[in-house]
Parts: structure tokens; sequence; C-alpha cells
């Protein structure tokens, strides 16, 4: 048992395109004397985990369960459904029995097995990933701060990055090193502050932490999807295929979703017309109409991270009671088969919920169609 930890970071790395020998005792070491959960930065993927001890002022009062009523008073009204809601559409999924996780795990130590029967409510959740525009409109109306504005930093991929921002660089993240905390990136500065979103209005918002995107939807008047609902959300209808639109990465040669092509980190030769995200409903929907359930941005879910999952059949389930973090979705424009495998519908990742990268969104859902 004592040794399941070290057999999950040689696993991973071999995953990852690090060429390194699975020496990795030294680092599995380190990271335990840090903390159990941070075992995640071997991986591209995940684990960009904030210090906790950065004093952070409680600008928008984030600990108080509802964040909504906090900003002013057009924020507690939020968005009217009138011609001039910003909001997405909602897409009405009809719930019912579907089959959840896989069998045949690409990268078992993520828990996406076992295969499970889960039964869902009837429920919405918008078409597409919430968009800077979107989201401007958001922070416009309530002054909301994002985590990344109030840390002064967020994670950027490397390879993004200007040179002047390369060269002010502290450290990267230990075995990920293709991932730098950069001062002063945000949602509105996706590579750090030379960059702007001026010409991506309708590309995914990104830098956004998971106690971000729980804040967007609330003032939607929506909220995040369970892991249960956004999985049933990207099977589209289909039962035990990988992919949002079946088993085959390009039927007819043809790109479904903004991924990575090339060798990664180094050279991405975007042949899906992407290097970094894309307008958001770029590629074809899913069978539901839902658009980029893989690919693009990875999607923020409501749930708890655990590994361990029963096979029984389940009801409406939202993950563990408590945790230390949250479960992301979908895979983004940075996975690659060769180190995240990660863009099929039952694989999942995780953060901390104040973790925000130049990867990571999030769409909403709902119980109703307000
Ligand atoms: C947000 O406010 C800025 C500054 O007033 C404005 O330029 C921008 O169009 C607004 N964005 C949205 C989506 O309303
Ligand atoms: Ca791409
Ligand atoms: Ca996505």
């Amino acid at each position: 048992m004592a040794m399941a930890p070290v057999l999950n970071i040689c696993v991973v790395l071999f995953f990852s395109i690090l060429a390194v020998s699975c020496d990795v005792g030294d680092i599995v070491q380190e990271q335990r004397s840090e903390s159990p959960e941070s075992q995640g930065t071997d991986c591209g993927c995940q684990g960009l985990k904030r210090e906790v001890s950065v004093g952070v002022s409680d600008v928008n009062t984030l600990d108080h369960h509802d964040d909504a009523n906090i900003y002013s008073k057009t924020a507690n009204e939020g968005p009217d459904k009138t011609e001039s809601d910003v909001r997405s559409k909602l897409v009405l999924l009809q719930g019912g029995w579907f089959l959840m996780g896989t069998d045949d795990p690409g990268i078992p130590q993520d828990g996406e097995g076992p295969q499970r029967k889960v039964k869902l409510d009837a429920f919405y959740i918008e078409e597409h990933e919430v968009t800077n525009q979107q989201f401007q409109h958001f922070t416009n109306q309530t002054g909301y701060i994002t985590e990344a504005e109030r840390f002064g930093d967020s994670f950027v991929f490397e390879g993004l990055l200007s040179e002047e921002v390369k060269s002010t660089l502290s450290h990267a993240v230990a075995a990920a090193p293709w991932w730098s905390p950069v001062k002063g990136a945000d949602w509105r500065h996706p590579e750090g502050p030379d960059s702007t979103i001026h010409n991506r209005m309708n590309h995914p918002a990104l830098h956004v932490s998971w106690d971000d995107a729980r804040a967007y939807c609330q003032w939607a008047k929506r909220r995040l999807p369970t892991e249960a609902e956004w999985e049933l959300a990207c099977r589209g209808g289909l039962q035990d295929r990988m992919y949002p639109w079946g088993n085959k990465l390009m039927p007819r040669g043809q790109h479904y979703a903004n991924l990575w092509q090339g060798d990664f980190p180094n050279h991405n030769t975007a042949e899906d017309g992407y290097a970094n995200t894309s307008p958001v409903m770029s590629f074809p929907a899913n069978g539901f109409g839902l658009y980029d359930m893989v690919g693009n941005a990875w999607e923020w879910t409501a749930d708890w991270w655990t590994v361990h999952h029963s096979a029984e059949d389940k009801f409406n389930p939202k993950g563990p009671e408590s945790g230390t973090d949250r479960v992301k979705k979908g895979g983004s424009y940075m996975c690659h088969k060769s180190y995240c495998y990660r863009y099929r519908c039952a694989a999942r990742s995780q953060n901390t919920p104040d973790s925000s990268a130049s990867n990571l969104g999030f769409r909403c859902a709902s119980d109703v169609d307000p």
C-alpha cells in the first residue's frame, strides 16, 4: 500500500514526455512532506497549486456562501432574460441512465474507472464554454475581482509567453517546466501583462479559479455542473465511447476538437487551426448540440476530487462531501496523447479551488431555464 503513490507518480511521468528515468523517489518524498495532494505537480494537466500562505484581502468575501449577493444592487438582480441576456443558451438534457467512467482507462490513476450506471434527473447545461465577453459582462456589472488578480499571478504555458515576460520568470513548476507562474497573468491578460483579450472576446475565459467560476454561475442564476452531469453532457447520447463524437479521434480526417498536434511541449503544428484557444463553437457540436466538451479549455465541475468510485448504481451523484481539489474535465488545447491523454469524456483531473491557468475555464448548468 505504501508504494501506491510512488507507482502513481511513475505512471504519470511515463505519460508525460519528460525524458527522465522513473527515478522519482525524491520527488515523491519532497512533495509528501509538503502536502499529500501536491503529487499532482508531476503533470502539466494538474497540480498547478497556489502556496497556501499568500495573504490576500478577501475583497469578494468568497468565504461566505452568498457570493452573488455582495457586489452591488445591480449584481443582486443578476442578468435579465431579455434580448440583452448575455448568458449562453441552455440545452435541456433529459437525464436518465448512462454509463459513467470506463473499464478501459487511458490513465488509471486518475480514477477513470470503474464504469458505473448513473441515473440523473433532467438538467440544463450551457452550449459552450463561458467566453471572455460573457465574463467581462459579469465583472462589469459586479466589480468582481478574480483570484488570479488578487494573488497577482497565474499559471501560463511557457510556449505562449513573449520573450519579455519569459525573462522575468522566477521558477517553473517542478517536473512540468512548461508551466510558469506569471505575474500579472489573469483573464484579461492570458499570457501576462503584455497580452490582451481584445481580439479573443469569443474565446473561453481563462485563468478563472473554481471560486471565480462558481461566482459567475451564481450571478448568472446558474450553477456549476456536477461531474456526472458534465460527463453525460460530454457523451452526447453515445454509450461507452471515448470522445463526444465516437471512438475515432479524427473521423474522415477531420479535427473534432481543439487539441495539440505535434511534439509537446516544444512544437505545436496547430494542424487543427489553433495553437492557443479557439473561438467557442469552432468545432462540430456533439449529439446534444454542445460544443468544445473536450479540448479548447478544461472545465471546472462542482465536485470534490477523489479517485475512488464504487461500481454500484448511483442517483444524481455529487462526489465526495469534502476534499482539497475540485474536478475538471475535458482536456484543453494543450492536450496531446503523449502526455495528457485527457480529451476523453471519462478522463478527469483536478486542481485546488483557487488555482487558475491559461488552459482552464468553465461552463454553467441549471435546474431550470429561468
Ligand atoms: C465592460 O466595460 C468596458 C468599459 O466600460 C466596456 O468597454 C466593455 O464593452 C464592457 N463589456 C461588456 C461585455 O459589457
Ligand atoms: Ca490546437
Ligand atoms: Ca472544453
